[in-house]
């Protein structure tokens, strides 16, 4: 009555109008009123006396007592926005949900909740009916939303990488008010931060690129087979510019917390200097192999010497002449990284725990010819890649069994493969690599062999046999001299399988034989893959469960979209999507279409809450790990199972049905009313 009034009368202003079970009926008539059952501590026989009390008659209907009956509420100027609260079984539950209604009408914000099976007065009674907590906690938040009010997005979009880049673009068109955060001083994401000497994409540029643009794909020229980082990250600033995308990214902010209000269906996201926003949606286009890995060796702090860290390189170039030099890892970050660090060392020493396949990228310059028949057929070419299994189609995929081949043909195909330099080479040379423990072994041999044929050192060329799991179950990489370095006077391996790292010094390192002495340490010791840059936001969905619970044992995720419990969020190249083991670049596109058409289809449909339900996640989870066990992958320990991070929860992270089989089964779910989520 008192914030109509001040309105009304042009009185003080009222900011926030809290109404804790309402009385704005002096009718008395209402369902809940007469309700036998809610006749519970309020009765409406001991309401009506209070009612007596105040008012006769005539004035029980004035909207001086009775809010609910004002007929002005729509011209009235200034009318506080509301927090409405009810109790479900009492008696006045009916007239303070219809005063939250009506104010909703005249265009008042208005925030309602009914406690369900709550009594008038539970809210005092908090020490008794601890739900009463639950309501102050829930009104007190309110009072805080409404106090620190701060800009509200359509979507935030976590990340300004390939995907997060692409995400704003797609939304921007549609209209929407997007902000991106992105914890670095620019865009690319993955290229911007790991700019270690040799860092270069192991899928064909040409491939490895946006299809979005028709203009944009025809006037890049990509100048290598595979393109270097500083090359990827100028393409990644030329996209920026080109669609203008720095005004809605902030940079040098890194998200700490996305919290879901269940009343507004919108985020808080908590930046890490304590800024806020709110958005409608979250996108996480946070990266899959971004959360960088402090390794788990002892006295990792001792070391007084240069650290670096491949995923998280400086700026600006190190210079490692006349220095001695140590190389922990050797997964595909280490193996591009090793050849060019040699070069410049004055000794290097490195440190495999584990011998990893690797074929050479026989990289090159495309020529002009070259680039000009991808681009005449660029339409094409895209579908293809759309369509297949990787996302690439370079060389052409075989299908047939490798052991029903002759051993000859096996050899020829092989052959081919090493000489073709590309990453799905072995993968495609057969229609069963990945599923058949012979094939895969024939095409492991075969590599083998070609190590043997190329290390000179009986010893180290041992060491770099790869014989722990089966081919292309870790992720196998593509080097330019990868082996041949290790020819070099100035190099040499240490197996740490045989001498393994007792701890880090502050010279050097100790190994259970001996301890080196260096200069600069380079940990390439890898990512918390796939789940790592979620959870390392706090994340927290409806009811205030945290992500982080949710997936105790491991990711639960419907496509690898969206989760069940965090309503309004999604997840580009989630886990149990194919993301790692595609051509990013397409996966990104289908997620980044997928998630806009969504939201598209949400706001065409006044909806703003959407999440997956939790038998259709159920149902994908458990798919996308059947899938994974008809394959080699789960043999290895590998970060695509998670077995890289002590105490992860082991898990197949990724789908390995293939990304045109994948891009079907999401556009059938879109097209069905996406199916398997609740959207309201
Ligand atoms: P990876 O592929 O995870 O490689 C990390 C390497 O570091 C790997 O050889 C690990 O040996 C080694 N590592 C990790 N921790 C240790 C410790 N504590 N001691 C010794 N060695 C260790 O990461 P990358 O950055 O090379 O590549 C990641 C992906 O980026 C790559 O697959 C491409 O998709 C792009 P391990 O094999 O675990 O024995």
């Amino acid at each position: 009555v008192i914030a109509q009034k001040t309105a009304r009368e042009n009185g003080p202003k009222i900011d926030l109008q809290i109404l804790v079970y309402p009385v704005t009926d002096g009718r008395m008539d209402s369902a809940t009123w007469k309700d036998e059952t809610r006749q519970l501590f309020l009765t409406s026989e001991l309401m009506e006396h209070f009612w007596r009390h105040y008012a006769d008659d005539e004035q029980l209907t004035d909207p001086e007592a009775s809010p609910l009956l004002a007929d002005d509420l729509k011209d009235l100027d200034g009318l506080a926005p509301a927090v409405v609260l009810t109790a479900e079984m009492d008696i006045l539950r009916d007239e303070g949900a219809a005063y939250a209604k009506k104010l909703e009408e005249a265009g008042i914000p208005v925030t309602y909740k009914d406690f369900k099976r709550q009594i008038h007065g539970f809210v005092g009674l908090a020490e008794a009916l601890p739900v009463g907590f639950e309501a102050l906690d829930w009104v007190s938040t309110r009072i805080d939303a409404h106090l620190n009010s701060v800009d509200h997005f359509d979507a935030v979009i976590v990340g300004a990488g390939f995907s997060g880049m692409y995400q704003l673009h797609r939304l921007r068109e549609m209209g929407l008010n997007v902000r991106v955060f992105e914890a670095g001083t620019d865009v690319g994401g993955t290229w911007y931060w790991n700019r270690y000497p040799g860092a270069r994409v192991d899928i064909e540029s040409v491939a490895y690129s946006y299809s979005f643009s028709k203009e944009l794909e025809q006037d890049w020229v990509w100048s290598e087979k595979h393109a270097t980082q500083p090359e990827l990250l100028e393409y990644a600033n030329h996209v920026a510019d080109r669609f203008d995308l720095r005004k809605d990214i902030q940079f040098e902010s890194k998200v700490a917390s996305a919290h879901f209000d269940d009343d507004m269906n919108e985020w808080l996201v908590t930046l890490e200097n304590g800024d806020a926003v709110r958005a409608r949606y979250l996108i996480m286009a946070s990266g899959v192999l971004s959360a960088s890995k402090k390794p788990d060796i002892a006295g990792y702090d001792n070391f007084k010497g240069e650290t670096y860290n491949t995923g998280q390189w400086p700026h600006d170039p190190v210079d490692f002449s006349g220095k001695k030099v140590a190389v922990i890892g050797t997964g595909s970050s280490g193996i591009q990284t090793i050849p060019l660090v040699a070069e410049q060392a004055e000794e290097l020493v490195v440190f495999q725990r584990t011998a990893n396949f690797s074929t050479p990228a026989l990289n090159r310059t495309l020529s002009n010819s070259e680039i000009d028949a991808v681009k005449k057929n660029y339409p094409e070419y895209r579908t293809e890649c759309r369509k297949s299994r990787l996302g690439a189609i370079s060389p052409e995929p075989q299908l047939d069994r490798a052991m029903e081949a002759t051993a000859e043909e096996r050899e020829s195909r092989f052959n081919t493969g090493w000489e073709t330099g590309l990453l799905p080479s072995f993968f495609f040379a057969f229609g069963d690599i990945l599923t058949d423990e012979k094939a895969n072994e024939a095409a492991q041999e075969f590599i083998r062999d070609r190590i043997r044929g190329i290390v000179e050192d009986e010893q180290t060329r041992e060491d770099l046999l790869p014989n722990t799991h089966p081919y292309g179950t870790k992720r196998p990489c593509l080097d330019t001299n990868y082996y041949e370095t290790f020819n070099r006077e100035n190099v040499s391996l240490v197996n740490l399988r045989r001498t393994p790292i007792d701890t880090i010094t502050e010279k050097g390192i100790k190994t259970s034989d001996t301890e080196r002495e260096f200069d600069a340490i380079i940990f390439a010791t890898g990512f918390d893959a796939m789940t790592g840059p979620l959870l390392r936001v706090d994340i927290r969905g409806s009811k205030g469960q945290r992500l982080i619970d949710a997936w105790v044992d491991g990711p639960q995720s419907y496509l690898g979209i969206g989760v069940s419990g965090f309503p309004n969020m999604f997840t580009i190249n989630g886990p149990s999507s194919p993301s790692v083991l595609s051509n990013m670049m397409v996966s990104i596109e289908q997620h980044v279409d997928w998630i806009a058409d969504c939201i598209g289809w949400m706001n065409n449909n006044d909806k703003t809450r959407i999440e997956p339900d939790r038998s259709a996640e159920l149902q994908w989870t458990e798919h996308t790990a059947q899938m994974a066990d008809m394959t080699l992958y789960p043999q290895a320990e590998s970060w695509y199972v998670g077995a890289n991070v002590p105490g992860k929860p082991r898990t197949f992270l990724a789908y390995v049905g293939g990304v045109g089989v994948y891009r079907e089964i999401c556009d059938q779910i879109a097209d069905g009313g996406y199916y398997g989520f609740e959207a309201s």
